[in-house]
């Protein structure tokens, strides 16, 4: 157990345990435009900045044992927040046509749908609706597929807004958006509801074996958010149990 004593030193190096835990969010995205005619998201919180952290979930997949899938229609799309001209945001214009397109293939299990047309692959695209949009796709993990992975608590897909409209705003920045399949708080590995030192046991068994470990202990573990446990969270865990994670 070298590799485990070795983690505990790096893990315990003179950090307080003040850390806020993460937990996954749940509301709309905003698509508005920038005053040089870009296309821009917003988050559903307004207490963040316009990006999606990777400390961040923001979705929750809900299991449909009927259908062997993970689904969850959030977040949506809006075209209705507010302008916030502090953060260069503002509403789209009557003419726009926007589309949701896949800037990369989503992994392998998993598509966006909405009645007949399906995102799986780049380039692949949702018709989201006019300046006034708000739509909700159906974001779907299909849990029979041959490459889904059972230990994997969170699944992703980049994506970036394209008008296709007279307005003819440019390309959204791509952004990723990021669906775990269970709830948990970063960091949070022994489920106490603070991040501190005891977390850290915890954290080195999910890391050692995933497997043996529960689906929210692998989820609080997996402190970037790429859906699983590996040393890259190791560097994000430690900043969480210093307090300058949130
Ligand atoms: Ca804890
Ligand atoms: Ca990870």
């Amino acid at each position: 157990m070298r590799t485990h004593t070795w983690l505990i030193g790096v893990l315990s190096c003179g950090l307080l345990a003040t850390g806020g835990a993460l937990a996954q969010h749940s509301g709309d995205i905003g698509v508005g435009r920038s005053a040089a005619g870009v296309l821009k998201y917003r988050p559903f919180d307004p207490n963040t900045t316009p990006v999606f952290d990777p400390a961040i979930g923001v979705g929750l997949f809900t299991y449909f044992p009927s259908l062997s899938s993970y689904r969850t229609d959030n977040p949506g799309f809006d075209g209705n927040f507010a302008e916030v001209p502090a953060l260069d945001y503002y509403r789209l214009a009557s003419g726009a046509s926007i589309r949701l397109v896949a800037v990369a293939d989503l992994p392998a299990p998993m598509r966006v749908q909405y009645q007949s047309q399906v995102i799986r692959f780049a380039g692949e695209f949702i018709a989201l609706g006019s300046a006034t949009l708000h739509r909700h796709a159906i974001f779907i993990v299909d849990a029979t597929h041959s490459q889904f992975d059972p230990l994997r608590t969170v699944w992703a897909g980049t994506f970036l807004l394209r008008d296709v409209g007279v307005t003819a705003y440019a390309d959204s920045a791509p952004f990723t958006i990021r669906i775990a399949t269970v709830e948990c708080d970063s960091g949070d590995v022994n489920g106490d509801g603070s991040v501190d030192f005891d977390d850290i046991d915890p954290f080195v068994e999910a890391l050692s074996a995933p497997a043996s470990v529960s689906a929210q202990q692998r989820c609080a573990a997996d402190c970037n958010r790429d859906g699983y446990v590996t040393f890259d969270d190791i560097d994000v865990f430690v900043a969480l149990l210093g307090g300058t994670g949130d």
